[in-house]
């Protein structure tokens, strides 16, 4: 099969197909990455991309819309049936730019916001001070305990001190199920808006694998491409009709301009594939594999954050060890396992070097691994952490893992 791009610039073909190579030896198992479907790529690939779509379905500022408002009404409504709620808006480019859009919807500048803090498993855009949450808004923090989970009367505690407009759940390095409903209750007793980002583990909660942020959440954001395993991108959802309406104009024309009709239509068969009776499975699946993973690596001494999981991710701490998060990273990568370095409770080193991993199952199971291949994976990670400086014993599991890898191809050509 030859490509256009293969001979109108070789440069960026060599790059991409060099990129497959690296998706189909590797495991992937960084917990915010996954595997999409080809019929998503080849949505994200149409005539769609030349489209400009201003607007919403029916009332677009530009002529020709008549397919965009097709695309873009579908993606809607099977996102409102995937979360069981009533209004959704597919237009976020990605998932900081939905969250940037419920605090400009909802919130004045240096309104108060209450989010978890990023070193303790949050978002940047949870109210992070690099991150325009951080700037534009007063924010404030709450953490986990040492055991790794959130104490949720220090929560309440720490609401009623601060007095937040929005208090923002949710988190990209937490292993345990989130109480929408504690949240509420917090949320409740302090008279703020209560606003979930389940980017992480949406694709939990759709198939009712994790608690759903719906009845308890005001408004809820998610990406498309982690768990959901769909394009890269954002979707906000909400039942309260006013929000819904400020959130469509904070998007547009609030933050962006020309929705991208053809990511729109990917989300569209992403979420199709999430409605489907066999996405169930996968979830179940997920959390299996990832239970198998924290079992075996504690079974082999290591320091698994919350000492499980309940989700799709295991955090890892190496704080009672000579190496960092950053050491284990590498020796990993080197042994074609691709994790990354983290923060954990209690961290003593920097955000550059830390003292854990995380470690996701998502991507693994969509290339149809199960919980023995994660058993045995499990102990490769833990054979490369027991032996971090043997580069060595790394290049060997390298092998052994580019001959699993080979069993479980999931694409066949570079582009779709
Ligand atoms: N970068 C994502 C993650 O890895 O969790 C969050 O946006």
């Amino acid at each position: 099969m030859s490509y256009e791009i293969e001979k109108f610039d070789p440069e960026i073909f060599e790059a991409i197909e060099k990129e497959l190579t690296r998706q189909n030896d590797h495991l992937e198992m960084i917990a915010s990455e996954n595997f999409t479907l080809p019929a998503v790529m080849e949505a994200m690939g149409s005539v769609l991309t030349n489209k400009y779509a201003e607007g919403y379905p029916g009332k677009r500022y530009y002529g020709g819309c008549e397919n965009a408002d097709k695309v873009e009404q579908i993606a809607i409504d099977r996102v409102c049936k995937l979360f069981d709620c009533k209004f959704a808006n597919v237009q976020p480019h990605s998932g900081s730019q939905a969250n940037g859009a419920v605090y400009a919807a909802l919130l004045k500048p240096y309104d108060k916001i209450l989010g978890m803090d990023l070193s303790h498993g949050g978002h940047l855009t949870h109210g992070s001070k690099p991150s325009f949450s951080g700037k534009n808004y007063q924010s404030f923090t709450y953490g986990v305990e040492l055991d790794g989970r959130i104490n949720y009367d220090k929560v309440m505690e720490i609401a009623k001190t601060v007095q937040p407009k929005i208090i923002v759940c949710g988190a990209s390095a937490y292993a345990r199920e989130i109480d929408f409903k504690k949240f509420r209750e917090i949320a409740d007793e302090v008279g703020a808006i209560l606003f979930a980002d389940v980017a992480h583990i949406a694709g939990l909660v759709v198939a009712g694998e994790h608690m759903s942020p719906f009845p308890y959440a005001d408004v809820v954001t998610t990406t498309t491409h982690k768990t959901l395993a769909g394009p890269r991108g954002g979707a906000i959802m909400t039942n309260d009709e006013d929000i819904a309406k400020k959130i469509n104009s904070a998007i547009f024309p609030g933050l962006q301009g020309g929705p991208l009709v053809h990511v729109i239509a990917a989300k569209a068969v992403g979420f199709k594939h999430n409605l489907s009776p066999e996405w169930k499975e996968y979830a179940k699946n997920v959390k299996a594999n990832a239970s198998k993973l924290a079992e075996v690596l504690v079974a082999r001494g290591y320091d698994v954050v919350s000492g499980g999981t309940d989700n799709h991710l295991v955090l890892v701490s190496f704080l009672n060890k000579e190496f960092s998060g950053k050491d284990a990273d590498a020796a990993l990568g080197a042994a074609g396992i691709t994790v990354n370095k983290n923060t954990v409770p209690g961290e003593t080193r920097s955000p550059f070097v830390t003292s854990g991993i995380r470690i996701g199952s998502p991507a693994l199971t969509s290339r149809g691994m199960g919980v023995k291949e994660f058993e045995w994976i499990a102990n490769k990670i833990a054979d490369v952490l027991d032996n971090i400086n043997d580069s060595a014993l790394h290049a060997k599991i390298k092998e052994e893992v580019k001959e699993l890898a080979s069993n479980f191809i999931i694409y066949d050509k570079p582009i779709y």
